[in-house]
């Protein structure tokens, strides 16, 4: 059976880009095809300035919207990656299998570098290894597929080469992984500037849903969309952003295809009314089980425990072999 890994990072709420780029199908699909492990990867939010409080918080939040949007810990692996040693055990390996040269190319780093330089910040070290601790996450499981939103299509990149590396100089350890991406609405964009993603921690929230927006709010947001100054209904991704991405938004909920949902509308406020009710639609049970699942924290609490004792027994193996194959003397 094949591995999948992926994860989500709790810097901010999570996102109807986030579900959509990713979780909706680690729900319906993933994990049940596979042996999949799904992770809160807390250690990433570290990566830029942040309040331990609110980090707490909102990984204990992104656990319980992952279990409220159906995935199942009777048949995959939920978990906090901070509580699986295994992750930074392997990612300094993979330090000395990288090169600083690859790492400092990495878009995400010049970004999110640039914003905090910008803001006056120093850029953390972190910041510029947090590709290699996502090799990590993904190398520890011998995972075959990382489902992904197209934004971290560089990460697993680098993943597959610092194994395909690895492997080479020390001997086979690594399984090669791929990302794999939706076929519709693998780069949700912000309402509000359809050229820019839609980000959980984006500072301005009028072009994001959050999956917890109360329904009256998503419908403001949607009903608001940036579009253009034309007239038809078109799926045109370059020159017509902001249409083509309620068209995806749309088709991603119902399951239909935006170029055959374009010829169905005659004005964009259609098409926002009918995007506004398929959103809200797909969020309303979410909405509604985290808050029961939000009332059990001794629930959320043993699912988190027993899933990091499988992943701690999952990455033990490969991380060792990791060890031995570089060089280290094993402990006795
Ligand atoms: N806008 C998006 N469209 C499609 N997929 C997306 N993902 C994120 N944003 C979109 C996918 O969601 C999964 C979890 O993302 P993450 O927590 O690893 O964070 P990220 O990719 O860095 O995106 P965010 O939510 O925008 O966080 P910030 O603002 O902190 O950088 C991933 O599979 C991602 O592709």
């Amino acid at each position: 059976m094949k591995r999948i890994f992926s994860g989500v990072k709790p810097t901010g709420h999570l996102t109807l880009g986030n579900h959509l780029g990713a979780l909706h199908r680690w729900v319906e699909v993933d994990q049940h095809q596979a042996d999949a492990l799904f992770s809160v990867v807390d250690l990433h939010a570290l990566t830029v300035e942040h309040d331990p409080a609110r980090v707490r918080r909102l990984s204990r939040q992104a656990a319980t919207l992952m279990l409220a949007a159906g995935l199942d810990p009777d048949v995959c692996t939920l978990f906090v990656q901070s509580h699986v040693d295994e992750h930074a055990r392997l990612s300094y390996i993979l330090e000395c299998t990288a090169t600083d040269g690859e790492l400092r190319r990495v878009i995400q780093y010049k970004e999110k570098g640039g914003q905090a330089r910008a803001a006056g910040q120093s850029v953390r070290l972190s910041l510029l290894t947090y590709p290699v601790l996502m090799a990590a996450d993904i190398l520890a499981y011998g995972t075959d597929e990382v489902p992904v939103g197209e934004d971290q299509t560089q990460h697993v990149e680098l993943a597959r080469d610092l194994a395909v590396r690895f492997n080479q100089r020390y001997g086979h350890t690594f399984t090669v992984p791929r990302a794999t991406h939706p076929t519709v609405a693998a780069r949700v964009m912000d309402l509000q500037d359809p050229t820019s993603k839609m980000g959980k921690s984006h500072a301005s929230g009028a072009g994001i849903i959050y999956l917890l927006d109360e329904p009256d709010v998503v419908h403001k947001k949607i009903m608001r969309a940036v579009t253009d100054s034309g007239q038809d209904v078109e799926y045109d991704p370059d020159s017509r952003p902001g249409v083509a991405n309620l068209l995806e938004i749309l088709s991603a909920c119902t399951g239909g295809n935006p170029k055959e949902l374009a010829g169905v509308y005659e004005s964009y406020g259609a098409l926002k009314k009918d995007t506004a009710e398929a959103v809200l639609e797909l969020l309303r049970p979410i909405r509604e089980r985290h808050a029961e699942l939000a009332a059990d924290p001794g629930h959320i609490d043993a699912v988190l425990r027993k899933g990091a004792e499988r992943a701690r027994e999952m990455a033990r193996p490969t991380v060792d072999a990791a060890y031995r194959a570089i060089g280290l003397l094993p402990a006795v």
